[in-house]
């Protein structure tokens, strides 16, 4: 079979893959040694992309108003609807609302359409929730949206700082990166600041446990400290920057004292931070969403980046401030104007700019203003202001904040098409008009990852159904709208050409973003290239102090903090954010067994003072709320929470739990320089869900969920698993079960009722295979979740056992999967420590494989270890 070099389609690290499909149909995925991102690795999600790939649930043929329709019909439709919308109503009644999960040549032409034909500024995109802080803090201190290094400056920093960054679960293959550095040179340090203790800190060397947006208050002070400490670069200040002076007259009046008030770190702990800071000239911060989901995000942004500027920290081998990006085409999104308040290839919507790409697109109609940013689009979109909307690989029903408003803009908005791969999702419900479009492994273009570097995906399966690439889609709906001269592409190359054109288009130097180098480039056969590449490809700039300000000097940006936040009595600062084995939505990961395990639940991080305070016990149920909206998770007590915090996952949808569209509760209260809506903190209450009883199952098909108080669905090897609670018990459980997993009279069950306990277990089992179980229990069940789940792929299973809930002696228990790769469990790792005797990681790795692949569970493991050594040594 032949072998397809791709791009994986999750993280903004753009690893390398390696795409084999079997004759079975399966597909074999491996890193790409010579990618430049990964040299080889994958983290959990990559190497599980091969499972991701079956047709169920996909959007196969176009519908309109839920009804298969023809391609031509549904084109036409999207067409000339919003032909005649802008007709009647002008340009900015319609948008288009994308995403960084198209690829770069899908979102060129949708940001050509908007903002080139159509002539409206109303393209935004779910980078607005992600990169937009970045952004604007980049542009206020360097005059352009430019990223200065790259990933090989994180192996040789010998101080890596990361801020607001659960690295070791979103950009794994980046944290293996450090961890092997780390290793190989253990004088290097690591600062994790973070509201949570998470799986990133097993790196750390110090963890600032700060309060939410407590991060403005620590790099202005350490700013002042590097000043009086004698760590400035003043060649370097006096050369290329300017506004220091301003930036310090604020800085000055936050010595630690203050900022030990601000965050709730203790003083010693920012003094060790700003001490290893000052005197280590290869610094890399790293940040992500604690930095830029919140309401003082380009602040933070230009906080850190002040402190580089300070010390002349920037476009050097080992130091810099690094944004690393989310999706895998976040990046290639910003170039080609993906943003509302972008026009294209890094343009801004200034008068010349405007003329340039008119005459380069040969349009007189292009817009000339920015156009609604995420949160205003939906909010005008609620008041009747936008007419027609097309939204393209995003899911806002559950990534926007104030998420049930966007439902009820959608509900009313005349006429919303959607492109999506999946046929069910909570934003699809809503459309008027569905396209199916080509998923990962059947698109063909191109990506840039954190380090802008160009990367190929590239197809290795056929398109199914009648699914089409987001780019011929868009093509097509221009031409039929009656630009079909600018329009014209044979395919994604041709597209990728102009692309670069543009970037070169009266460029000389004046853009950062320049693709000068790739017009002419053999597309198909694309290595991986970091821009701006005129003549040659650039690792890192800023190298030599020119920036791309009209004076040419970086920015200093003066920060005033934010007062720090102190909720109303009785709530809690809410924080979201992401698992390790999840993709957002989880349209895509939540088709995989495998990565489902890790964890099967939405859940709410509380710490547990603040959870005996309220009477949450451990795995019982918790209701949070605010004026917004409310959500029913699982308590996942832990002392990894800073007390007065909560944390909740975003993945969890209405398609896999009844009520945890944790977007509902986020208030849409946006930073006022990039509008990116502050997702890390909102505030809630909790307090008990009352349940009377409690339910676990596995079962070989998806069973009828509506109406239950409670329920979270997970996919299982064979089938499904899931959570449920009920606030009463049925009047009858045997007529309950028939209903709820669709079973025949003559279903022969099995039942165990223990009424001291109150517990029971029933079975369907038919030829030694296992239909489904359900355990019910006055407590939260207490059965062996994995073990349960993997019966249903299992021969000759009996009765007793299944009732009983747990395996018989002659078949080990692996726990709660811990590796996803080979799925180790934490028992099988709890007993390689206490009965092999494995003390280390590499140790349990030769034992049981765990952690031997993508290495994503490491950290897991080694509290495995810690908490069981002790045992083995009894
Ligand atoms: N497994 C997985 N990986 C992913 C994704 C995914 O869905 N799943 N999504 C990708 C995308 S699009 C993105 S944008 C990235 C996001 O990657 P990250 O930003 O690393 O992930 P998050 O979990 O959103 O948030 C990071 C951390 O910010 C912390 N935080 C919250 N408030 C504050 C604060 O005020 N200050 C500081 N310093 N920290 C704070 C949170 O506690 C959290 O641990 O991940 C990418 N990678
Ligand atoms: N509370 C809270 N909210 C958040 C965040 C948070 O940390 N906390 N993070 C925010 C961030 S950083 C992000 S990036 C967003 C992500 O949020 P979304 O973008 O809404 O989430 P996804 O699940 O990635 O949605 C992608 C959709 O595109 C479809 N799709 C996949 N590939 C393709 C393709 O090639 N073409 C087309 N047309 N469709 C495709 C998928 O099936 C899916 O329905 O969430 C944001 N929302
Ligand atoms: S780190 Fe994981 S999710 Fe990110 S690009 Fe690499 S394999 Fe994909
Ligand atoms: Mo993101």
């Amino acid at each position: 079979m032949t072998t397809t070099r791709t791009t994986c389609p999750y993280c903004g690290v753009g690893c390398g893959v390696l795409a084999t499909p079997n004759p079975d149909g399966t597909t074999a995925i491996a890193g790409d040694p010579d990618h430049p991102a990964n040299f080889g690795r994958l983290c959990s999600k990559g190497s599980a992309l091969g499972e991701t790939l079956s047709l169920t649930g996909r959007l196969l043929h176009p519908e309109i108003n839920g009804k298969r329709a023809a391609w031509d019909e549904a084109l036409n439709l999207v067409a000339d609807t919003f032909s005649r919308t802008i007709a009647e109503h002008g340009p900015d009644s319609v948008a288009f609302y994308g995403s960084g999960q198209l690829l770069t040549e899908d979102y060129y032409v949708a940001n050509k359409l908007m903002k080139g034909f159509i002539g409206s500024g109303n393209m935004d995109t779910n980078s607005r929730l992600c990169m937009a802080s970045s952004v604007a803090g980049h542009k206020r201190a360097f005059g352009s949206d430019t990223v200065p290094g790259n990933y090989e400056d994180l192996e040789l920093a010998d101080l890596i700082v990361l801020v607001g960054s659960n690295l070791g679960w979103c950009h794994p293959v980046l944290y293996q990166r450090i961890a092997r550095a780390k290793a190989e040179r253990p004088g290097m340090r690591v600062v994790l600041i973070d509201p949570r203790r998470t799986t990133t800190a097993d790196i750390a060397d110090l963890h600032l446990q700060v309060q939410s947006d407590g991060d403005s208050a620590l790099f202005v002070g350490l700013l002042a400290h590097l000043a009086q400490n004698g760590a400035i670069a003043p060649q370097f200040v006096s050369d290329h920057t300017s506004g220091l002076d301003a930036a310090m007259l604020v800085a000055e009046d936050w010595p630690i004292a203050r900022i030990a008030e601000a965050t709730g770190v203790p003083e010693h702990a920012i003094g060790l931070f700003f001490e290893w800071f000052a005197k280590t000239e290869k610094t890399v911060t790293v940040f992500s969403q604690g930095v830029n989901q919140s309401a003082s995000g380009t602040d933070k942004v230009n906080a850190i980046i002040n402190c580089h500027l300070l010390t002349g920290r920037i476009g050097r081998p080992g130091m810099g401030p690094f944004s690393v990006t989310g999706q895998p085409n976040a990046m290639g999104g910003r170039e080609v104007g993906g943003l509302a308040n972008m026009l294209a290839a890094h343009m801004d919507f200034i008068p010349e700019a405007v003329e340039r790409v008119g005459r380069f697109w040969g349009s007189d109609r292009v817009a000339c203003a920015p156009g609604l940013k995420a949160v205003d689009l939906f909010a005008a979109m609620a008041r009747g202001e936008i007419k027609a909307v097309w939204i393209m690989a995003t899911n806002p029903v559950d990534s926007m904040p104030e998420a049930d408003l966007v439902r009820t803009a959608l509900a009313s908005c005349p006429f919303v098409v959607i492109s999506d791969m999946s046929a069910e999702t909570d934003t699809g419900i809503h459309a008027h008009v569905r396209l199916p479009a080509a998923g990962w492994g059947e698109k063909n273009g191109t990506v840039t990852n954190s380090e802008r570097r160009i990367s190929r995906q590239r197809p290795f399966l056929p398109l199914p159904g009648e699914a089409r690439p987001d780019w011929w889609i868009i093509t097509q709906v221009a031409k039929r709208m009656g630009f079909g001269a600018a329009f014209d592409f044979a395919g994604p190359d041709e597209i990728f050409a102009e692309h670069a054109a543009l970037s070169s288009f009266e460029n000389n130097g004046t853009r950062d973003f320049d693709l000068t180098g790739l017009i002419d480039a053999e597309y198909e056969a694309l290595h991986p290239v970091q821009w701006p590449i005129r003549t040659k490809p650039t690792a890192r700039l800023f190298a030599d102090g020119r920036f791309f300000t009209p004076d040419g000097k970086a920015r200093f940006i003066p920060v005033l903090p934010p007062p720090p936040f102190a909720p109303a009595p009785g709530q809690f600062i809410l924080n979201t954010g992401r698992v390790r084995d999840h993709w957002h939505t989880m349209t895509r990961t939540g088709k995989a067994a495998r990565l489902s395990a890790h964890y099967a639940e939405p859940f709410v991080e509380i710490h547990p003072a603040d959870a005996a305070a309220l009477n949450i016990r451990r795995a019982s149920l918790v209701r949070i709320g605010n004026r917004h909206g409310s959500a029913v998770l699982r308590a996942l007590v832990t002392d990894r929470q800073r007390r007065g915090h909560l944390f909740v996952p975003m993945h969890w949808t209405d398609q896999f739990a009844s009520n945890a569209r944790i977007d509902a509760l986020v208030p849409a209260k946006v930073d006022p320089v990039s509008h990116q809506p502050a997702l890390k903190m909102a505030q809630a209450h909790a307090e008990p869900f009352q349940t009377t009883i409690y339910g676990f199952f596995v079962a070989r098909s998806r069973p009828i969920l509506t109406g239950i108080d409670y329920w979270a669905i997970a996919e299982a090897a064979g089938g499904v698993r899931g959570e449920i609670a009920l606030a009463r018990e049925p009047a009858e459980w045997l007529a309950w079960i028939r209903v709820v997993f669709q079973l025949p009279e003559t279903a022969n069950l099995v039942t165990l009722h223990d009424r001291h306990s109150g517990r029971r277990s029933m079975a369907l089992i038919e030829d030694g295979r296992l239909i489904f179980a359900l355990y019910l229990s006055p407590d939260p069940v207490l059965v062996s979740r994995q073990w349960a789940a993997d019966l249903l792929s299992a021969e000759g299973v009996s009765g007793p056992v299944v009732l009983a809930g747990r395996p018989g002696t002659d078949m080990p228990d692996g726990g709660p999967i811990v590796c996803a790769c080979f799925s180790v469990g934490s028992n099988t790792i709890a007993a390689a420590v206490t009965d092999q005797g494995c003390t280390s990681v590499e140790a349990v790795g030769a034992c049981t494989k765990a952690g031997s692949n993508c290495g994503s569970c490491r950290p897991e493991i080694r509290s495995i270890i810690e908490a069981f050594r002790l045992q083995a040594a009894e």
